[in-house]
C-alpha cells in the first residue's frame, strides 16, 4: 500500500503531500496519523525552518473521507464532535501554534474540512484551476475545522452564509481577490512558487516569524490597546533574539543577513 502521507525533507524546509489521490486525499484516520507524525517530525527537526503542505494527484483534499462515515454502518447517532475533537480540531491549532511558517499549496479543489485546513495554514498559494468548495450543507452538516471563523473572519458574514448554504465552488482567483488566500497562481507554477517561499522562510528568523504568528493571531480578539500591549511583549523578546542582532548588523554593514533561525550549533 502506498504511504498516505508523503513527507520530503529538502534543505531547510519539508513537503509534506497528502497522498490518497484516489479519494481526492479524503481523509481517513490513517491519513491523519500520518499526517500529525510527519508535523511532529517537523516540529523535531531543528533544520526544518518551513513545511510546505499540499496534495498529490488533481485534488488537493476532499475534506473527510465519507466512505468512512456510511450512517447504515455507523448508525443513528455518529458523535461528530468526538471526530472533530480528535482530528480536525487538533490539526487545526497544530498548525497555527507551529514556530515554522506553514506554506499551503493548494493543487486542487480544496472541499468541505480539505479546505479549512488549508486556510489555517500561514500562507496559502492556490492553482488557478483549484476551487474551494464548502461542501457541508451537501450532507446536512455546518462548516467545522475551522470554516466558520475563517470565512467569517476573512469575508464577512454575507460572504461566508452564501459560501456555506449554497457550497458554491469558489475559484482560487476569486479566492485571492476576496482576502481569503495569499494568492491564486499559474498551475504549473505552483510547487516552484511555494518552495521558494518555503526556502526564504527556511533563512530566515523563524522566532520572529513564530512571534509574528502569535501577534496576528491574537489580534483577531483584542481591541488596539491590548494589540498595542501584545506588540510590546513579543517585539520584546524578538528583540533578544541573535536573529534581531544579526539583521540590523547585516542592515549596517550592507550584506545580506546569516539567519540562524532554527539551525542548532
Ligand atoms: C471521495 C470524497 C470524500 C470519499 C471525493 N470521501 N470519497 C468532519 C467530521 C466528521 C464527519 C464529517 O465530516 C467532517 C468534515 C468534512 O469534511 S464533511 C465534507 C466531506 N466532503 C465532501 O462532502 C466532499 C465530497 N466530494 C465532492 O463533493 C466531490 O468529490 C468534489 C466536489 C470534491 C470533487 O468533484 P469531482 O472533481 O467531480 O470528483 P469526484 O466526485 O468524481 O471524486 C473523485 C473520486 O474521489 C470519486 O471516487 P470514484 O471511485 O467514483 O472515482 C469520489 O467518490 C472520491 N471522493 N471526495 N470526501
Amino acid at each position: 500500500m502506498n504511504d498516505v502521507v508523503i513527507h520530503e525533507r529538502r534543505d531547510g524546509y519539508s513537503i509534506i503531500t497528502l497522498n490518497r489521490p484516489e479519494r481526492l486525499n479524503a481523509f481517513n484516520e490513517a491519513q491523519h496519523l500520518a499526517l500529525r507524525a510527519a508535523i511532529d517530525s517537523c516540529e523535531a527537526d531543528q533544520d526544518c525552518g518551513a513545511i510546505v503542505l499540499t496534495g498529490a494527484g488533481r485534488g488537493f483534499c476532499a475534506g473527510q473521507d465519507l466512505a468512512d462515515r456510511d450512517p447504515t454502518i455507523l448508525g443513528d447517532s455518529p458523535d461528530l464532535g468526538m471526530t472533530l475533537e480528535t482530528y480536525y480540531n487538533p490539526l487545526v491549532r497544530r498548525l497555527r501554534g507551529l514556530q515554522m511558517p506553514v506554506i499551503c499549496a493548494v493543487n486542487g479543489v480544496a472541499a468541505g474540512a480539505g479546505a479549512n485546513i488549508a486556510f489555517a495554514c500561514d500562507i496559502v498559494l492556490a492553482a488557478k484551476s483549484a476551487k474551494f468548495i464548502q461542501a457541508f450543507s451537501k450532507i446536512g452538516l455546518i462548516p467545522d475545522a475551522g470554516g466558520t471563523y475563517w470565512l467569517t473572519k476573512h469575508l464577512g458574514e454575507a460572504r461566508a452564509k452564501a459560501l456555506a448554504m449554497t457550497a458554491h465552488p469558489l475559484p482560487a482567483e476569486d479566492a485571492a481577490s476576496w482576502g481569503l488566500i495569499w494568492k491564486a497562481v499559474d498551475d504549473d507554477a505552483l510547487m516552484a512558487e511555494a518552495t521558494a517561499l518555503a526556502e526564504s522562510f527556511a533563512n530566515g528568523p523563524t522566532r520572529a516569524f513564530a512571534l509574528t504568528k502569535q501577534a496576528i493571531h491574537a489580534a483577531s480578539g483584542n481591541s488596539l490597546e491590548e494589540q498595542l500591549e501584545v506588540e510590546r511583549a513579543l517585539q520584546r523578546e524578538a528583540g533578544w533574539s541573535d536573529d534581531y542582532k544579526e539583521g540590523v548588523a547585516a542592515f549596517l554593514q550592507k550584506r545580506p543577513a546569516n539567519y540562524r533561525g532554527r539551525k542548532s550549533g
